[in-house]
C-alpha cells in the first residue's frame, strides 16, 4: 500500500492525489500540518531531509520526494507518461517548467495572499509575482495555441503538474479570463477520467 504524507491545501500534494486517483491505485493519505512544525519533527526529517510535502512511501522505509518525481515514478507504464523518449523528454519540459518558472511564482502568490495576514510584510513581492506568474500563464497560452494538452502524446503528468496550481492561480490574484485557451484546457482537464477537485 502507498502512503502518501501531504497536505490538503498544498497544490504540489494535489498533484499526487489526483495522479493516484486518475490511475485507481489504492493510497493511504497522512496529513502533515506544516504550521504545527510536523515537516521539523526528527521523525519527519528521518522520512525526508528536506522537511517537505508531498512525500511517497513506497514501501516500508523507502522514500520519494518531489512532487513532479512522484508523478513520473507513479505514472510510469501508464498512458499518463509517453514511453518514447522524444515525447517523454517533451513532458519532462513541461515538469521543470512548471518547477522553475510557474510554481515559485503562482504558488508563492496563492500562499501570501490566502494563508499571510493582510499585513504581512511578504505582500510587498506580489507585484513581481504577478509579473513572473504572468509570464509563466502567456508560454502556457502559446502552447495551448498548438495543442489540446502540454505534451504531443496527449493529457499526462505534465497536464496534471500544470493544472495544480493554475486552477487555483486567482487566489493568488492572476485574472484567469485573459486567458481563453487556459481556461478551456483546465475544462479538457476537469472532464478527465478519475478527476477529483481540491479540497480546499
Ligand atoms: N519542489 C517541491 C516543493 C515542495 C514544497 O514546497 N512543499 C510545501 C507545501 S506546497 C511544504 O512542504 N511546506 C511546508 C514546509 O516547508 O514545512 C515539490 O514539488 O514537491
Amino acid at each position: 500500500m502507498l502512503t502518501v504524507y501531504g497536505m490538503k491545501s498544498s497544490g504540489n500534494c494535489y498533484k499526487v492525489q489526483l495522479l493516484l486517483e486518475q490511475l485507481g491505485r489504492p493510497y493511504r493519505w497522512v496529513e502533515i500540518d506544516s504550521a504545527a512544525g510536523e515537516t521539523r519533527t526528527p521523525q519527519y526529517l528521518a522520512m525526508n531531509p528536506n522537511g517537505k510535502v508531498p512525500l511517497l512511501e513506497v514501501e516500508a522505509g523507502r522514500y520519494l520526494a518531489e512532487s513532479n518525481a512522484i508523478l513520473c515514478y507513479l505514472a510510469e507504464g501508464s498512458p499518463l507518461l509517453p514511453q518514447d523518449t522524444w515525447q517523454r523528454a517533451q513532458v519532462l519540459q513541461w515538469l521543470f517548467f512548471e518547477q522553475y518558472s510557474h510554481e515559485p511564482y503562482i504558488a508563492v502568490a496563492r500562499f501570501i495572499c490566502r494563508w499571510l495576514p493582510a499585513d504581512h510584510p511578504r505582500r510587498a513581492d506580489l507585484p513581481r509575482l504577478h509579473e513572473r506568474g504572468a509570464q509563466a500563464l502567456a508560454v502556457m497560452e502559446r502552447q495551448l495555441a498548438q495543442q489540446p494538452f502540454f505534451a504531443e502524446s496527449g493529457y499526462g503528468i505534465a497536464d496534471i503538474a500544470l493544472f495544480a496550481y493554475t486552477h487555483a492561480a486567482a487566489d493568488g490574484g492572476f485574472d484567469l479570463s485573459a486567458y481563453p485557451r487556459i481556461n478551456a484546457w483546465l475544462d479538457r482537464v476537469r472532464a478527465q477520467p478519475g478527476f477529483v477537485a481540491q479540497q480546499v
